[in-house]
């Protein structure tokens, strides 16, 4: 199965944090963003965020994913202080494909497929356009999920750098 992650921290040494899912992920990643310097959404309060996307193709259901990425959020010793607040490391699995590239839906409050809020999130898309260029999300090409955000908010995702080695 196929599954799109998202990753941000704003918290400590961002890049390490970042880096720990690259590594964790280093035999199953297909294609990866750049790391881009995004304005904190939701809670705007707070630090810049650091963000990108993974693709990575995995022999485990997506609950294992989730629970994968889980552990590299307690080994970052991320704290839920409080919704869309500060955080060391925040391992979202944003879709999941099937072999035969069905997309995967859950309602399951654990983990919801896709991402609910994935599709209007500049910091998701950008990264995520970026790493798959044909992606699709519900239907609609990633492609124009991202021309059909506010230019603003866009313009605000700014690819910094590579993410490491190409995988
Ligand atoms: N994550 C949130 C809330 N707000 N803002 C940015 N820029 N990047 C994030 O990863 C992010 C956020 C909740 O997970
Ligand atoms: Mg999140
Ligand atoms: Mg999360």
């Amino acid at each position: 199965m196929r599954a799109v992650l998202s990753i941000g921290s704003n918290l400590d040494d961002r890049r390490s944090l970042l880096d720990t899912v690259r590594q964790e992920f280093a035999d199953s990643t297909v294609a990866v963003s750049g790391i881009y310097a995004t304005p904190p959404w939701g809670v705007t309060d707070q630090d810049e965020f650091l963000n990108a996307v993974l693709l990575v193709d995995v022999d485990q259901t997506p609950l294992e994913l989730l629970r994968r990425g889980q552990r590299l959020e307690e080994a970052a010793e991320r704290v839920r202080v409080r919704k869309w607040g500060p955080r060391t490391l925040d391992v979202d699995v944003v879709q999941v494909l099937a072999a035969d590239g069905t997309e995967l839906l859950s309602d399951d409050p654990v983990l919801t497929l896709p991402h609910p809020f994935a599709h209007q999130r500049a910091f998701v898309l950008v990264p995520w356009l970026e790493a798959d260029p044909g992606a699709v999300l519900h239907g609609h090409t990633v492609s124009d999920l991202v021309a059909g955000l506010d230019h603003g908010e866009v313009a605000e995702v700014r690819r910094l750098e590579d993410f490491g080695p190409a995988a």
